[in-house]
């Protein structure tokens, strides 16, 4: 039979899903390997091929790791809370349950054609109750918690309360809210119960507060500062605003020194991790305080206490509490007119604002802590009310915008470095120079001067060392319909936790997915949900983060014992520990990859989870860019659209408007005229000028949208070539983690290729023919190179290198006539991570019980069959080795040096030099000196 690529798929996804063939145990005696990927969220759009490219790498990465003898764990869910379907409600009033159903079906069943190894009985769906009641779970455990200091991890709220009972709040070091109080243990017990309450909420890691939050009002929610791109949302680029609401917020801040540490230790791109880093900000500075008349005082955050003599004005954010008080009577309608026209502006806006400063006198002064100098106080927007604390010591010779500041208002600049000779220039005392003008650290470098100045400091009672985490609590409410409950409600203005036997806490029925009139959220609709009948429930749900936020542990749980012992079986936990490969997009870096880690680390100081990082190595593999095509219309004289289009090549002699034509009418930039007239029937009896008898096509790389007419469905290729094809031609477009884009035009070279494959394997009447003979030495030295080389390059990651790799086999396996069992029995093993259904057919062909090839052995890489005439190189630059290259042993100095310097991978280490000198060793080394 020629290859018969639709009934073979078929077959055999049909076979594995009867079977369970990928079907996992929560033990077993071979080591574990945990391949996740990130669960989509079930659009309406479906899957477009861009979709898939993780899910296919992290496929073959599983199936490779069965073939090693690993117990693979590779399971797939839907991350199904979210706001299309919520908005799909609002306009058509169906029910969100019910368009996420409909969607995860049809997201299923392409995921099904790809023939992927997903354990489907483990599949995860975080709008389902039965997930849900463990993110509330989780939402409760955080609300019962505090953070030590002392030990360094979260605690019992219990062991807090006693110790208030005890020894009130002396000597306690937590992660708490600026404004808790101090009391002995017996003003504490003399407490009434709403007092304590109000209290100790400010020390749970999830808690309520007023907050200035990212309000959407199109949207009407709240946006977490990631889901805000410039002032617009990043869905539907809707306006966002500043606004003050109560709101629920989870304390990552506690978190913050061990989510930058963590970085250290899990294998993921430096990009990300930086990123992460940024996002965290970690700054080691300092507190300095400057007095004002009595007892109050203004305390800035530092990072260069070091400069403190420059200093010679103070800025207050507008939003600042002391402004009021200290604005005099003179400077006040200055300062109230400021104060307005800042409003207008969002944080980020004030944060870009590099350039101007503008800014308002408040008419007083405070002093400065060493000198007891007079030093004005303005304010300005250049500094924010969210940071530190909100107030800076202004050093116009040591940092821009001061320097700008004081320029524009006529401010003095204080020279503070000996190398700082012109002001206009900033000069770096951290890199050049000593102290000037700066009292007792005169003479001083950088280092010796901040210890110094921090001492001293210390010593007057007027400042200390201080780290401060750009980062901020992250708000945890949206006042939607399609997300979990928070489940909490409240009694005299103050929220409790429900009883954990009433979890889950369901979404309650709504009329409509609106806010209410009086502006509640829509959860305020549900008519008679109250807590035990009486007690109001509180109306925000979860944001999209929670659920997840852990879900990769719940796939721990064999669908037998989901709720065995809590979120995932205490035993699945020990056993499978943490992620080994975690493949997903970039634009989760400060997302969903840090909420993760914060709760990843939350669970396991409760021993709940036993690793402090939940992914080990993370790739992020790069997008699918559309390719889209266009025609190309005549505008007339009046600049109108004319009913007339000219091809490609010859609409350089006319005025024209490019218009995108779906890609899917376009085959090797060949415009389907007919299917043009159906996709635009208002063009039905259009002209076309055509160049050798066919319209050409412009091209461009886009985004893949729906609107660009660019989408590829996987289906469409599936059907037309197979799975197999698609899984091996989305590997083949390029290395994994780089973006690129999409292109059908190759895809026939790795369909030829998989039919030249199962050719191999069959005679000319395609009858299923294999010889037992004895492979000949050439035929063993074809199987063992690509045993090798795909082994190599699937450990590290480089699937695209194999798949040239699989072609250049079979052509020289087909050029050798081979059909011997032993050579394609090994092959096909090699080749099933990548093309799994033309791999098992072949494999219960050749005489194997069906559906063990999963589960085959990898077959073993024998280099005696290729060392006649190789040899592994070490590559030096200038000394340093580089990298190995096998290199035959046959060919003369010059053909080696033409190999080696054409090496991809080594021309990072050539610096785009031309090498002076190669030193070549035969069978021993290559030294390139640049
Ligand atoms: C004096 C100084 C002198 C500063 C100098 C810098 C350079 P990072 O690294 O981001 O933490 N700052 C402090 N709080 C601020 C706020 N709420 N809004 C805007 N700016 C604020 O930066 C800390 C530095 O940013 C602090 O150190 C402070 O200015 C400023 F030559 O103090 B510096």
């Amino acid at each position: 039979m020629d290859y018969q690529f639709r009934d073979i798929e078929k077959k055999w996804q049909k076979f594995w899903a009867e079977n369970q063939t990928f079907k996992v145990e929560n033990s077993s005696e071979k080591p574990k390997y945990y391949v996740l990927d990130m669960f989509p969220y079930p659009s309406g759009a479906g899957l477009h091929v861009g979709h898939p490219l993780g899910y296919i790498a992290s496929d073959i990465f599983s199936r490779y790791k069965r073939l090693k003898g690993f117990n693979v764990l590779h399971p797939m869910g839907y991350d199904s809370f979210g706001l299309p379907a919520e908005q799909y409600a609002i306009q058509t009033g169906q029910h969100p349950a019910i368009t996420t159903e409909t969607n995860i079906n049809r997201y299923r069943e392409q995921l099904d054609n790809l023939g992927f190894s997903f354990d489907w009985s483990r599949e995860v769906r975080t709008s389902d109750p039965g997930y849900y009641k463990w993110t509330q779970w989780i939402f409760m455990l955080l609300f019962n918690s505090w953070y030590n200091l002392e030990s360094d991890k979260a605690e019992n709220i219990e062991e807090l309360i006693k110790k208030f009972e005890k020894s009130g709040s002396s000597g306690l070091r937590a992660v708490c809210d600026d404004d808790v109080e101090s009391f002995s243990a017996q003003e504490w017990n003399s407490k009434s119960d709403s007092e304590k309450q109000k209290e100790i909420l400010k020390y749970r890691l999830t808690y309520l507060r007023e907050s200035t939050v990212n309000w959407c009002p199109a949207l009407g929610t709240v946006l977490a500062n990631d889901e805000v791109k410039d002032g617009y949302s990043e869905r539907g680029g809707h306006p966002v605003e500043q606004k003050k609401m109560m709101q629920w917020s989870m304390r990552i801040t506690a978190y913050a020194d061990r989510l930058i540490q963590g970085l250290d230790h899990i294998d993921w791109p430096d990009p990300l991790k930086e990123m992460q880093r940024n996002w965290i900000g970690k700054s080691v500075g300092a507190l300095v305080r400057f007095e004002l008349v009595g007892d109050a005082y203004i305390e800035v955050f530092t990072t260069r206490v070091d400069t403190l003599y420059g200093t010679t004005f103070l800025v207050l954010a507008p939003e600042n509490e002391l402004v009021e008080g200290l604005t005099t009577e003179s400077q006040k309608q200055e300062i109230q007119n400021y104060i307005a026209q800042t409003k207008k502006k969002s944080e980020l806006d004030r944060m870009a604002d590099t350039k101007t400063v503008s800014g308002a006198f408040t008419g007083s002064y405070a002093k400065h802590p060493i000198s007891g100098e007079a030093i004005p106080v303005w304010i300005a927007d250049y500094v924010l009310a969210g940071y530190g604390t909100g107030a800076v010591m202004a050093v116009p010779s040591g940092d821009q915008r001061d320097w700008l500041f004081a320029t524009k208002f006529g401010l003095p600049i204080i020279a503070i470095s000996d190398a700082q000779v012109d002001l206009d220039v900033q000069a770096d005392p951290t890199k050049e120079g000593v102290y000037i003008n700066s009292g007792i650290v005169n003479g001083l470098k950088y280092k010796e001067a901040t210890a110094k100045m921090i001492a001293k400091l210390e010593e007057l009672g007027a400042g200390k060392a201080k780290v401060n985490f750009r980062l901020r609590d992250a708000i945890f409410g949206r006042q939607r319909y399609w997300g979990e409950p928070v489940p909490v409600y409240f009694k005299d203005g103050l929220p409790y936790l429900i009883a954990q036997e009433d979890l889950p806490l369901v979404l309650p029925e709504v009329d409509k997915y609106l806010p209410t009139e009086s502006g509640e959220p829509p959860l305020g609709r549900a008519e008679n949900w109250k807590y035990k009948g009486e007690l109001e429930y509180e109306l925000s749900t979860m944001p999209g983060w929670a659920g997840s936020s852990w879900y990769w542990y719940r796939y721990m749980a064999s669908q037998e014992d989901r709720n065995k012992d809590g979120f995932a079986p205490k035993d699945a936990i020990s056993y499978w520990k943490d992620v080994d490969l975690y493949i997903g997009g970039s634009e989760h870096a400060t997302g969903h990859l840090l909420y993760s880690r914060f709760w990843n680390k939350f669970l396991k100081d409760w021993g709940y989870v036993v690793e402090e990082e939940p992914f080990k190595k993370l790739i992020n593999q790069g997008m699918i860019q559309g390719r889209s095509n266009f025609v190309y219309r005549i505008i007339d004289g009046d600049g109108r659209g004319t009913n007339k289009f000219v091809s490609y090549g010859l609409k350089s002699d006319y005025t024209t408007s490019a218009l995108h034509v779906d890609v899917n009418i376009v085959q090797n930039e060949i415009l389907d005229l007919e299917k043009f007239k159906d996709f635009r029937p208002e063009f039905a009896n259009a002209e076309f000028i055509l160049e050798n008898g066919k319209y050409i096509c412009g091209v461009e790389v886009e985004k893949m949208s729906k609107s660009k007419f660019n989408v590829v469905s996987p289906d469409d290729i599936v059907e037309r070539y197979g799975a197999d094809t698609l899984r091996m031609y989305e590997m083949f477009l390029g290395p994994l983690e780089q973006s690129k884009p999409w292109n059908t035009n190759g895809i026939e070279g790795v369909f030829k290729f998989l039919r030249k494959f199962w050719k191999l394997a069959h005679d000319d009447d395609f009858n299923f023919n294999v010889s037992d003979d004895e492979p000949s030495k050439a035929e063993y030295k074809a199987l063992h190179k690509i045993i090798r080389k795909v082994e190599e390059d699937i450990e590290r990651f480089s699937f695209n290198t194999s798949v040239s790799s699989f072609m250049i086999c079979v052509n020289e396996l087909t050029d050798l006539k081979c059909n011997k069992r032993k050579i394609i029995q090994d092959l096909v093993i090699v080749l099933a991570p990548y093309a799994p259904h033309i791999t098992e057919e072949l494999w219960t062909l050749l005489g194997n019980a069906p559906g063990t090839l999963s589960v085959a052995n990898y077959p073993v890489f024998n280099p005696e069959y290729l060392v006649e005439n190789e040899f592994s190189y070490p590559i030096s630059v200038n000394g340093k080795t580089r990298m190995n290259l096998n290199i035959s042993l046959s060919l003369s100095q010059a053909e080696v040096e033409e190999i080696v310097l054409s090496n991809e991978d080594l021309q990072k280490y050539l610096e785009g030099k031309n090498p002076k000198k190669i030193i070549f060793v035969k069978n021993k080394i290559i030294n390139i000196v640049i």
